[in-house]
């Protein structure tokens, strides 16, 4: 949930990484935290925390607006592993300001892309959200998988409410002269956007 910060005169986003095991959510954080870094604007690159019973991937970027005039601190995380508990998997959504659900590509996923997703649809409206409304981006990751499923076919039964969707191939490190490895930059920033704009109109 944003918080403001007095002393550093900011508010503070979560935005959660979210998908089902090795679909690609530590290797975008890598990436866009090297990302930040290169460009000299990172505020603390990928690190580890502890919360009980759970180990959660962090990375922090600066925010691509304000909220009711003030700069933003975007914490981004995710769940460390694999791991066969899902609640702890859903722990990481208590605190969302917003997610990237990574979906992975491959064929044979396409259960497993269903099935967290609709964990994610349940803990939101369990939290009295509207999950219609809830800033989330999709990242169709994998890409580069010889039988990567049609993004069509992915539209279909993980995009029900046309939500921004952008395809990724995570384990190549953004740079700029190639989009696709970039495409974790965009998902970032529409997910900031729709933040964003949900925040500044509260
Ligand atoms: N070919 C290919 N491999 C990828 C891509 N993204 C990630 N990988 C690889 O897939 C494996 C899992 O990636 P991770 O980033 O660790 O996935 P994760 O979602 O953090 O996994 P858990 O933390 O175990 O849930 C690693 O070996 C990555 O290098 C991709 O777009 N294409
Ligand atoms: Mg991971």
């Amino acid at each position: 949930m944003a918080t403001y910060d007095r002393k550093n005169r900011c508010f503070h986003c979560t935005l959660t990484y979210y998908g089902p095991s090795a679909g690609g959510k530590t290797s975008t954080l890598l990436g866009i935290s090297e990302y930040f870094k290169a460009a000299g604007t990172l505020i603390r690159e990928v690190h580890e925390e502890t919360r009980p019973h759970v180990h959660i991937v962090k990375a922090t970027v600066p925010g691509i607006g304000l909220i009711h005039g003030k700069p933003v601190q975007m914490h981004l995380q995710a769940l460390a592993g694999a791991t066969m508990y899902d609640h702890a998997r859903l722990a990481t959504l208590k605190d969302a300001d917003g997610v990237v659900f990574v979906a992975n590509s491959i064929r044979d996923m396409l259960q497993e892309n269903i099935r967290h997703l609709q964990a994610v649809a349940r803990e939101i409206t369990r939290q009295k959200q509207r999950f219609t409304t809830f800033p989330l981006v999709l990242q169709y990751n994998k890409r580069d998988w010889p039988d990567a499923l049609p993004t069509t076919v992915l539209d279909k039964y993980l995009n029900p409410f046309g939500w921004p969707a952008f395809e990724t191939i995570a384990c190549r490190r953004p740079q700029r002269d190639q989009p696709i490895t970039t495409a974790t930059i965009d998902a970032l920033n529409a997910l900031q956007e729709l933040v964003l704009a949900k925040l500044n109109a509260t």
